[in-house]
């Protein structure tokens, strides 16, 4: 099959010549700053302009609708959640296949019968009202649960009885990044809101996101009614979490400013409130500054443990005697590990700890004895990732939940009252059509580009020559201290089994892989290393024969749609395709829409000098250019964004698409395609339904396919 060379007409974008922004001296031209309001008529025709040149181009691909087809029936399998108890009964989520939302279930024991407990299908026709976020009563009696429209961050939260799942009157609205935590005595929940904005509020606004507010709703009021328990009106950017104690007599507030892992940590003692939750909280403010993360994990009296970075990029675990705070009386429960960053850690069984390490990017679980702090057990695991967990205090059992690029998902359940035993599998999923044992996951290290050794693995099928003839599949993230653990991918398996095609995932800085050093390296003015890292990524696959550049395909969302898209900018030579999902493309401005101002604890602002220096130098859409090069050419390019993406909002890929399009796009020498799709009521991902999820992967790897010029192998 011969590669298609195609010229595109791409949509015509006005360009507004007066549209010029001053930075600290620098003049910086925005010409489709007219894109930024979704709702004028212009830019609404300009999507639909894109979309109507995009759609057809991928629905023609031969490969679209084999891979719909293989997508449909191997992503048909049944797909459980760790089982968790509240109160008398077990709950646990399923999905049979193919359903739109995963439906929670209830069961009155372990082999009881399960019932239908929540199922969000019935709340839509087509998929599109997700759960996002709930919460038990501590008797397990109540049950208060979110609900997002669309894929947007914004949320209503509902009740419900939950002996006989009688829906509540009680409907909390303006909700956002909230958490959900019930007082004890099963009264009601705090949850966090904003106040009324001017205009719509259904995701498609750009407007930003401040002021969120602590409130405490009472079961059976009206929200009018809720009591306000924290705020900070000298502080726009604070965003405040509150939970409830273990031990029901304590509210933990645990204040943020952005994405960065450091928080205040304030707390109130709930039996020192004579007259209940009548008013803004009483807060104690035990740490009052931003130096560290203090997680809490559970307390036995006043005597409280925290999971903390504090001069410990790796993780730590401290006692806290509130009753003698002084950092000097701080008790170390766990040391940092030499190696190993400590991701997480539950209290269960009353007496114990469950701690979760990263260890070259693969999950470890052990046991610990909470008095001591002493090392108990590690639970046997292949090389993966804890993806659920479930267990707590009061349990005296818990699951847990493995998966890895080529087992899609193993429960096991451990019982801590018979110490003998070891965790036994609870649920294991197979795939049907899929073999394992055809494939190898290998992990590579490589170095970068000042040496640091970067992991990445590589999923092939067994037995490949490494004649740089294969596609690949790199993918990345590198920010906000995220890791990119093993995971199983459907569609990226299909890329590998039926397009011949390898994948890799490169964990570059920035993310959390080796703790908060890692994290920084890939930050403010070194963000530059999180694409360096990237494209060694993509030289490595090269020198080893796993692929050759034409033949690459980068793929990225969110920030990782930043890193590809810097990426393509940087090197376009080095790649065959690129797909950035969801993309922060302009960095000069992220801070003003919605929640961006959170990510300036990663990127930095452009209101500060120095800082808009790096932004500028590496901003995906300040830095497009026309490759250098006799018949060099830009990657064929696909940006996915949607209208209800309130996280990083639409503008980005648009603004960079036009750019695109007009300085690369009118060159001659360009025959790939640079092209857009922006989906319908969908949002940044969470909570997207299935039969969106299957159109956008069929949609990504049908343009790699076509672009690559791949064929289907049976
Ligand atoms: C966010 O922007 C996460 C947004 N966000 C939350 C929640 N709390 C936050 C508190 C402070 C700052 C941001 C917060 O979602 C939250 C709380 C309770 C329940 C649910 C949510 N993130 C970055 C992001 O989306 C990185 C990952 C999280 N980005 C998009 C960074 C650049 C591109």
């Amino acid at each position: 099959m011969q590669k298609q060379h195609q010229t595109f007409h791409y949509p015509e974008a006005f360009r507004d010549d007066s549209a010029v922004d001053d930075y600290h001296g620098v003049k910086v031209p925005d010409p489709y700053r007219w894109l930024e309001d979704p709702d004028g008529e212009q830019s609404k025709a300009y999507v639909e302009a894109q979309n109507k040149l995009t759609m057809p181009f991928i629905e023609k691909c031969p490969v679209r609708q084999q891979f719909k087809d293989r997508m449909t029936e191997l992503y048909d399998y049944p797909k459980y959640s760790c089982s968790f108890k509240k109160g008398k009964r077990y709950f646990y989520f399923y999905n049979s296949g193919l359903q739109n939302q995963n439906v929670m279930y209830v069961q009155d024991s372990l082999d009881g019968q399960a019932r239908v407990f929540l199922d969000p299908n019935t709340f839509s026709e087509d998929g599109t009202v997700a759960l996002r976020g709930y919460s038990f009563s501590e008797d397990g009696e109540y049950f208060a649960y979110g609900l997002s429209n669309s894929g947007s961050d914004w949320v209503t939260i509902k009740f419900m009885k939950v002996c006989n799942q009688e829906e509540l009157p009680d409907v909390l609205e303006r909700v956002k990044f909230s958490c959900m935590s019930w007082t004890h005595d099963g009264v009601g929940l705090f949850y966090n809101c904003y106040q009324k904005q001017e205009g719509k509020s259904d995701g498609t606004e750009t407007s930003t996101n401040l002021h969120q507010k602590l409130y405490y709703h009472v079961l059976g009021t009206d929200q009018s009614k809720d009591v306000l328990c924290a705020e900070f009106p000298d502080q726009p950017k604070w965003m405040e979490g509150a939970t409830v104690s273990d031990d029901g007599q304590y509210v933990l507030l645990s204040i943020t400013e952005g994405c960065d892992p450091v928080n205040r940590l304030w707390y109130c003692d709930l039996h020192k409130l004579p007259n209940g939750i009548t008013d803004i909280l009483p807060w104690v403010k035990l740490i009052d500054n931003f130096d560290a993360e203090y997680d809490y994990i559970t307390n036995e009296g006043t005597v409280f443990t925290f999971k903390t970075n504090r001069n410990a990029p790796k993780y730590k675990l401290i006692n806290i005697d509130f009753s003698d705070p002084a950092e000097s009386s701080w008790k170390e429960l766990v040391p940092e590990h030499t190696k190993d960053v400590l991701e997480w850690v539950a209290c269960v069984h009353s007496k114990f700890l469950v701690l979760c390490y990263l260890h070259d990017v693969k999950n470890v679980l052990q046991l610990h004895e909470l008095a001591t702090g002493r090392h108990v057990k590690t639970f046997p695991l292949d090389v993966g990732s804890i993806v659920g967990y479930s267990g707590r205090k009061k349990d005296s059992e818990l699951f847990y939940h493995f998966t890895s690029f080529l087992s899609p998902g193993i429960i096991y359940h451990y019982d801590l009252t018979k110490d003998a035993q070891e965790p036994r599998v609870f649920r294991e999923v197979t795939v049907k059509g899929f073999n394992p044992s055809d494939y190898q996951t290998v992990q590579e290290f490589f170095p970068s580009k000042d040496g640091t050794q970067i992991p990445m693995f590589v999923v092939h099928k067994k037995g490949i020559t490494l004649d740089g003839s294969h596609p690949a599949f790199l993918y990345g993230y590198g920010g906000f201290n995220i890791s990119i653990t093993p995971s199983y991918s459907v569609s990226r398996l299909i890329f590998v089994r039926h397009l011949g095609g390898i994948l890799a995932v490169a964990n570059i800085r920035g993310g959390g892989e080796y703790g908060e050093t890692w994290h920084k390296a890939g930050c403010y003015g070194k963000k530059q290393n999180c694409f360096d890292d990237f494209q060694c990524a993509a030289e490595f696959l090269i020198k080893k024969g796993y692929s050759s550049p034409q033949n690459i395909t980068i793929n990225g969302g969110s920030n990782g749609g930043l890193l590809v898209a810097a990426c393509a900018n940087q090197r376009p030579d080095l790649f065959g395709c690129v797909i950035a999902q969801v993309g922060v493309m302009d960095m000069l401005k992220f801070h003003k829409f919605t929640i961006g101002h959170a990510w300036t604890t990663d990127f930095g602002c452009s209101d500060k000098k120095d800082d808009f220096e790096w932004l500028y130098k590496y901003s995906p859409l300040h830095n497009i250019k026309v490759p250098e090069g006799d018949g060099k050419q830009y990657p064929s390019t696909l940006l996915l964004t949607a209208d209800h993406d309130d996280r990083v909002v639409p503008l980005h890929s648009l603004k960079f698409i036009a750019t695109l399009q007009h300085v690369v796009g009118r060159s001659p020498k360009q025959t790939n395609p640079l092209l857009i799709h922006v989906d319908t009521k969908a949002g940044h991902g969470a909570g997207k339904p299935t039969a969106k999820v299957i159109e956008e992967v069929s949609d990504m790897f049908a343009f790699i396919a076509q672009c690559l010029n791949l064929s289907w192998i049976q």
